[in-house]
């Protein structure tokens, strides 16, 4: 295997040689043409929801726009393509050798291509047969009972397997359905629905190109979204403008080479106009300083707020009222800094507001979205083209499994339709968040859980109570392309893993939301390698079949999944036209989400704006850490051990500014303890980086034993950015 990025060095800029020499090596470890002929192949592509598809497949964007070429595209795509998992590796390792499998040991295994068993009190997994596995998951289902049981879907499935895995659900009798959602963009899809009656991004991808500002806010999309750079660089080009807001001085948003464009490759594009370094947390104070210096300076458009709002007077009277000097000291950020950001926002014609997890991991989250909303209206900036909201959704298809259904409450108008067309009765009684599952399964209240792909166990606060609530579960099921240590640590009593084909694989076509609202065609493929794997639909509806039969309908005809298709455009709101797209090929917008003129979905038309409470301002001595993705890695899935662009060489460093070294005395390179609210590591690396003093940043999910779930009560997100932390030298 050729190994051509070795050193773990600081890179200067974003993107560039590094990045197109990283996809030369993937391409290396699987096979150039193998790679080449997956990525142009008719599906979504399966990281980030930017919603590359089309005809070339993950290089063209909604836009149309070809070639959009993405590292973590290729680094996704390669890492579906490696071999597959030896026929003896379960029998070679016990449970206590799995235990021990970093997160990328236990991706480097390969392909699951059998189903596995894992036995109450069995040292080890055991191959099994598919008719076996599905007994053993039949028996466990018809055994619990509904209010017992839970459903848990992370974002890489296709709409087709969520829709059908919530309807069994639902008739089984559960609304014990949740997605990685809660611990990801949840509090942004409650904050913009608590504005606009709608939960998603009020733009589209061409708004992005028609817009002259954009607030990059609590985001690192030269990481997580290489798609978005593209955009920010041209419009930097145009002379628009671009404030970022981040306690890190993230490489790549200073200076990205966009590796498809020549110039860019080789000279940089410039990203940020004006950086600006809140503490993690410090968000409301800071966004309401913005609105208070707009106000200040005659900057807020009050025809469009007496027009098109309701709840303006207060938000205004709060941003006057409110002292300068709390402002600062909450947010950490310089009144004039503040000042230039209010009046680069003024000066623009149209500005979009960008975010992702550094605004919603906080106990403030929902607060902190709404209060960017409250800017975005008091400038006049949603409802119009070039200008609104988008969050930064995580998965590329975590936007769509919510959408059809996945999520423990159903809108009552999808809920009636729901029963109308499967002819049953959905229950009542909400079901459980993700945490609240969590709680459930710690007081012994879970009996059986099914899992769609995703790492539940890794992806929560405080692992050591993770695995003790997720251990009393008498039955685990997962559904998975590839192993990971939440198959180990998460495991119930009884623990199946089965295999699963990824979304390009299935023989039959799926589609997936992006971001943007827009819904894609994938057409599936050839599995990467030969094994037992089935389509997610597959098992789910043979699973369903065997559960209930034909109560309330035959389940078997929801095999195809053209007929899932026709099911959702009956159910979903706004999305009558999957029913026909197997004919008609045509990708859509979903209806009633993007806002182009100022007529929002609330009960008057009007966007709503909410005062928000400011939080607790952080002590002198506090330090917030931060926990967050490298370079290389997807989520709990690592890749690679360091990280290039903050030049940490391994995954147990923490970041830390010069300034709080000097006063701890601690040297870079030191090792320290670093103690959570949850527990503590040792031998952690320091590393002096551009980071805000007073915030620390480390990896997720490894920093994860640290922190106690101090959760968003209207989003139910933990605060992942600003758990308290003491670091002991
Ligand atoms: N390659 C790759 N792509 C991904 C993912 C991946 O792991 N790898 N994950 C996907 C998923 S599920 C998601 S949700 C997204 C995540 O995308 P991001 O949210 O960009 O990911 P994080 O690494 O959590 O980074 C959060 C950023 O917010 C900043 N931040 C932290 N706290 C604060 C704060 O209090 N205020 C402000 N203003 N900023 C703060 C951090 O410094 C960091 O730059 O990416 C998606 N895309
Ligand atoms: N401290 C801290 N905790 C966090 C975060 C953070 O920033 N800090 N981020 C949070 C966020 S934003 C999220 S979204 C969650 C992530 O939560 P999840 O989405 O649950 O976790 P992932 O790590 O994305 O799941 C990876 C696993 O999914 C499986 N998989 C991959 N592709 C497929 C597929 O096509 N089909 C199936 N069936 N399985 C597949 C593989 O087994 C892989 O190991 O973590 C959250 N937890
Ligand atoms: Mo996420």
């Amino acid at each position: 295997m050729s190994q051509i990025v070795k050193t773990p060095r600081k890179i200067k800029a974003g993107g560039g040689w590094q990045a197109i020499a990283y996809s030369i090596e993937k391409a290396m470890q699987v096979g150039p043409w193998r790679l080449w002929k997956r990525m142009t192949s008719r599906n979504a592509c399966k990281t980030c929801a930017v919603g590359m598809g089309g005809q070339l497949g993950g290089m063209v964007n909604e836009a149309g726009h070809f070639p959009e070429v993405c590292k973590k595209s290729l680094q996704a795509q390669a890492a579906d393509m490696i071999g597959a998992i030896d026929v003896d590796y379960f029998d070679k390792h016990d449970l206590q050798y799995l235990e021990n499998l970093t997160p990328k040991q236990a991706e480097d295994a390969g392909r699951l291509i059998y189903p596995v068993l894992l036995e109450p009190g069995a040292t080890h997994f055991k191959v099994v047969n598919w008719d076996t596995a599905m007994t053993i998951a039949t028996q466990a289902l018809k055994e619990s009972k509904p209010e017992k049981t839970a459903f848990y879907s992370s974002g890489r499935s296709s709409n087709e397997a969520a829709f059908l895995l919530q309807s069994f659900a639902r008739a089984y009798g559960t609304n014990h359905v949740m997605n990685c959602s809660f611990y990801c963009h949840q509090a942004s899809g409650v904050a913009l629905k608590m504005a606009f009656g709608t939960g998603t991004a009020t733009v589209t991808l061409e708004d992005i190109s028609k817009a002259d500002f954009v607030m990059v806010i609590g985001s690192n999309p030269a990481s997580n979204h290489p798609r978005i750079m593209t955009q920010l660089a041209d419009l930097r080009r145009r002379g628009g403008r671009i404030v970022v807001v981040n306690p890190i001085v993230e490489t790549g948003l200073e200076k990205f080479h966009v590796p498809s464009q020549i110039k860019s490759y080789f000279f940089g594009s410039e990203i940020a106009s004006l950086y600006v370094q809140p503490y993690a947390g410090g968000d409301v104070h800071f966004l309401l300083g913005v609105l208070k210096s707009l106000d200040e300076t005659g900057n807020v458009n009050k025809e469009f707020l007496s027009e098109h709002t309701q709840g303006s007077e207060a938000v205004l009277q709060q941003a006057r009222t409110v002292d300068w000097q709390e402002i600062v000291t909450g947010s950490g950020v310089e009144k004039s800094v503040i000042e230039q950001t209010a009046s680069m926002l003024a000066e623009s014609k149209s500005a979009m507001f960008a975010w992702a997890m550094g605004l919603t991991h906080h106990e403030s989250g929902v607060d902190n979205v709404l209060a960017l909303c409250n800017v975005a209206l008091a400038t006049g900036n949603v409802g119009r083209p070039g200008a609104g909201l988008l969050p930064l959704r995580g998965h590329s298809n975590v936007q769509g499994v919510g959408s059809v259904g996945f999520a423990p409450g159903l809108q009552e108008g999808m809920r009636q339709a729901l029963e109308r067309v499967y002819n049953m009765k959905a229950p009542d009684a909400t079901g459980y968040d993700t945490h609240s599952m969590l709680e459930a399964a710690e007081r012994g209240e879970i009996s059986t859980l099914f899992c769609l792909g995703g790492n539940l166990w890794g992806s929560n606060p405080d692992l050591a109570w993770a695995t003790r609530a997720m251990q009393k579960v008498d039955t685990t099921v997962y559904l998975s392309t590839k192993l990971n240590p939440g198959h180990f640590y998460g495991r119930g009593q009884t623990t199946l893993i089965l295999p699963v084909l990824a979304r390009d694989e299935e023989p039959q076509s799926t589609t997936q939301e992006s971001m943007f609202n827009f819904v894609r065609l994938s057409d599936g493929g050839q599995p990467n390698v030969k094994g037992m794997m089935r389509a997610e639909s597959h098992v789910i509806c043979e699973l369903a079949t065997k559960v209930l039969g034909q109560s309330p309908f035959d389940w078997s005809r929801m095999m195809s999944h053209s007929e899932i298709r026709k099911v959702i455009s009956e159910v979903v709101p706004g999305w009558q036209e999957i029913a026909t797209i197997d004919e008609t090929k045509k990708e859509f917008t979903v209806a009633g989400r993007v806002f182009h003129t100022p007529q929002f979905n609330t009960v008057t038309g009007r966007a709503i704006m909410h005062a928000t409470p400011l939080p607790a301002v952080k002590a002198a001595d506090e330090f917030r850490l931060i926990t967050l993705r490298s370079e290389g890695q997807f989520n709990t899935v690592v890749y690679d051990e360091y990280d290039i662009y903050r030049g940490m060489p391994h995954r147990f460093c923490i970041l830390m500014s010069e300034s709080d070294t000097q006063r701890l005395k601690i040297a870079d390179g030191q090792r320290v303890t670093v103690r959570g609210e949850a527990g503590e590591l040792n031998n952690i690396e320091v590393v002096v980086g551009k980071i805000r003093d007073g915030v620390a940043a480390m990896f997720y999910p490894e920093a994860n034993v640290l922190i106690k779930a101090n959760i968003d009560k209207r989003s139910r997100t933990p605060n992942f950015k600003s758990a308290p932390v003491q670091i002991i030298a």
